[in-house]
């Protein structure tokens, strides 16, 4: 049964568990009915949303768990919007996530790593839905052929088009500020989906026996301080002056450098132990190499939502940034609010364009 971590604290927008769930299981489906509750004008809509997601991620993590014994390793024979390699089970996710979505008319239009323009999903009846998707199907995948945790990034935005149209792509161009709500699947050691609607951070881990995510961990609050660092160190010798600063200060501090190459795994940990994830700009992505849409937004509004901080390296705040592209990319530095401040200071003293 999963057991749910104390919160040691709790903001008046959390979702007042304590009310309704005491330490019973609780499902996602029952948290999500419970959570359309709390929203006075909530359709119902973005609940159906949620609960397809949830649907979609069972369904990646049994093919996830059993990937190294069925023919869906190894690379299928195209690419994605981003040029890289396509895994198979980069297109089964994609495919899935697609077909739960398609099945339930409650989002108008997605938009994918894996695709390379915008994907309109026909009305079901009458209706006409509100709401545009856009996901990272399977973040990470490079790892999967050798057994290393990879997640599904999720971004839920109202459109803006006119609903008796098709949608467009003013309706994906949109600030992370927008977001309606956003989440991760982690397919690891255990599978764990954590997602935000504005009103706190919640964590629902699979439980296998029963085919339910339960809630696992409450209200989730990230460390204000960390121990921790996540970067690809590799890339040390071509990262701009003012980051070859911070990642020394980091080193000197005896921090631990951890970094999983699966950023779902390394948003996670510190999520939960504290610590700063940085993707700064370097000679092969000199605008950083996550997108931003589908990546660091809905990532930033998860960490923002626990008390964390994300921004460019540019020092912008990556929720405030106008999108311009649906694949483009963006630098990150992501974490506890105590260390991106440190990298913040670093910045400002160091870099040689004007901030
Ligand atoms: P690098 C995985 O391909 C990914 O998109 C993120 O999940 C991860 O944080 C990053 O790229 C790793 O990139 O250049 O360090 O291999």
């Amino acid at each position: 049964m999963a057991t749910t971590k104390k919160n040691t604290t709790t903001t008046p927008d959390d979702v007042n568990l304590n009310a309704w769930a005491g330490n019973r299981i609780v499902t996602l489906d029952e948290f999500i009915i419970r959570s359309e509750k709390d929203f006075e004008y909530a359709t119902g809509e973005l609940t159906g949303l949620l609960r397809d997601i949830g649907v979609a991620a069972k369904i990646i993590n049994r093919e996830v768990n059993k990937a190294g014994l069925v023919n869906i390793l190894g690379v299928a024979d195209n690419q994605n919007a981003s040029g890289e390699e396509q895994k198979k089970l980069d297109v089964y996710a994609n495919d899935k996530l697609i077909e739960c979505l398609q099945n339930s008319g409650e989002c108008c239009a997605i938009a994918s790593e894996e695709n390379d323009d915008i994907l309109n999903i026909p009305p079901i009846g009458s209706k006409s839905s509100h709401y545009v998707v856009m996901f990272d199907p399977l973040d990470g995948s490079s790892n999967i052929d050798v057994n290393v945790s990879v997640g599904t990034i999720f971004a839920i935005y109202r459109r803006k088009s006119p609903s008796d149209q098709p949608a467009n792509l003013s309706d994906f161009l949109q600030s992370g500020i927008q977001q309606v709500a956003a989440g991760y699947v982690l397919y690891g050691t255990s599978t764990i989906l954590v997602y935000t609607t504005g009103r706190g951070v919640n964590g629902f881990t699979l439980d296998p026996s029963i085919g339910e995510f339960c809630l696992s961990h409450r209200n989730m609050r990230i460390p204000e301080h960390g121990q921790f660092y996540s970067v690809n160190q590799g890339y040390y010798s071509k990262f701009d002056l003012e980051m070859r600063r911070y990642i020394d200060h980091c080193s000197d501090q005896n921090y631990g450098l951890r970094y999983i190459g699966s950023m779902v795994s390394d948003i996670h940990r510190i999520l939960i132990h504290g610590g700063i994830f940085l993707y700064p700009s370097t000679r092969k992505f000199p605008r950083g190499k996550l997108r931003l849409l589908y990546e660091c937004n809905p990532l930033s509004m998860i960490v923002e939502q626990a008390g964390g901080r994300a921004i460019n390296t540019q020092l912008k705040r990556i929720l405030e940034l106008e999108p311009t592209e649906l694949h483009q990319r963006s630098t990150i530095a992501i974490g506890s609010p105590a260390l991106v401040n440190e990298l913040q200071a670093f910045i400002e003293r160091y870099s040689a364009l004007p901030i």
